[in-house]
């Protein structure tokens, strides 16, 4: 696995510290449709030793997700990203199918272990849940689960053979939250089953999935996620490490060694699979002295969870027959 890093703010500093705590590769955020942009960013990580190895956040979806507005201009610009990535050679590119665009939560601002923040997601009353991450649609206007499994096939028969044809690959983020409704809309990726329904649309090593780990364990089917891992395996061309305590209806973020799913256990499942992708920590705690303007993508935590994984990494290396 390539122990990386999501750096925000994309400063030199972060990418220093990322260096100095071991990571090798860096995931950018969403770069634009310029190339010269996207080897800019390359270049400037490169300085520093690190490979660029992700494009994650904030890459437009949302008229091919739904069918909207002019969608195959957005398909184009998608296409036109997967060609500058390859041309980069940035070889994965991590997007989802989430209706909302990105997660929701009810608040920013539990208290974890020694008053590190984390988010929570709380709809046992549906009347009252309200998200406060600023990321929304429009209620009254829903896009059935039939019409985002149709648009999503078309988007992969149009996208997976330039991906393919540039050597890069895509990963699926799982919904977050990972449910089959909410709030009237519909979603359609949070289960395996879902997953492998994906995949096998288009058959291609390009089809590939996020395991956003967390995702998975807050579903709530709580499902065994190094039982998942090596189900999912041959697909998952990214990976997210992180952990969760509880399930929908009701769940908060944890730190690595406070939520409820095994981690080494996880970790173990992506080498004994022979999983090789970037894998980073998600969703961080907020520490000491952090401003939470940026809940879950502060540096602090980033830092500790990199140091976690690299243990659990060098110690299965050390472990005989491991
Ligand atoms: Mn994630």
């Amino acid at each position: 696995m390539k122990l990386s890093l999501l750096v925000t703010p994309f400063s030199d500093e972060n990418l220093q510290l990322a260096a100095q705590a071991g990571v090798t590769d860096i995931v950018s955020i969403y770069p634009g449709l310029e190339l010269q942009n996207l080897l800019e960013i390359r270049n400037r990580v490169e300085s520093f030793g690190l490979n660029l190895g992700v494009v994650e956040r904030y890459v437009p979806t949302l008229d091919f997700v739904h069918g909207t507005g002019d969608r195959d201009a957005q398909i184009e610009g998608f296409k036109t990203l997967v060609r500058n990535m390859g041309e980069a050679g940035v070889p994965v590119l991590c997007y989802s199918w989430m209706p909302d665009d990105d997660w929701q939560r009810t608040s920013l601002e539990v208290k974890e272990r020694g008053g590190a923040l984390v988010t929570e997601f709380d709809i046992r009353n549906p009347e009252t849940f309200r998200s406060v991450t600023g990321f929304d649609f429009d209620p009254s206007d829903p896009t059935p689960a039939s019409a985002l499994w149709e648009n999503l096939e078309y988007f992969l028969n149009e996208v997976i053979p330039v991906a393919e044809d540039a050597g890069v690959k895509l990963a699926m983020h799982p919904d977050d939250p990972p449910m089959g409704r909410l709030r009237g809309q519909d979603r359609i990726l949070s289960t395996p089953e879902a997953f492998e329904r994906l995949v096998a649309m288009v058959d291609s090593p390009s089809n590939g999935i996020c395991f956003c780990q967390g995702s998975f364990a807050s579903h709530k089917n709580e499902y065994d996620i190094p039982g998942l891992i090596e189900r999912l395996a041959p697909h998952i061309t990214f990976a997210h490490f992180r952990d969760v305590v509880g399930a929908v209806p009701h769940f908060t973020e944890s730190f690595h060694d406070t939520g409820k799913t095994d981690m080494a256990a996880a970790m173990k499942a992506y080498l004994d699979a022979g999983v090789d992708c970037p894998i980073r920590p998600d969703h961080v705690p907020t520490l000491a002295g952090e401003t939470n303007e940026f809940p879950g993508y502060h540096m602090l935590g980033r830092l500790w969870a990199v140091g976690y994984m690299r243990g659990i990494l060098d110690t299965w290396k050390a472990v005989p027959g491991s």
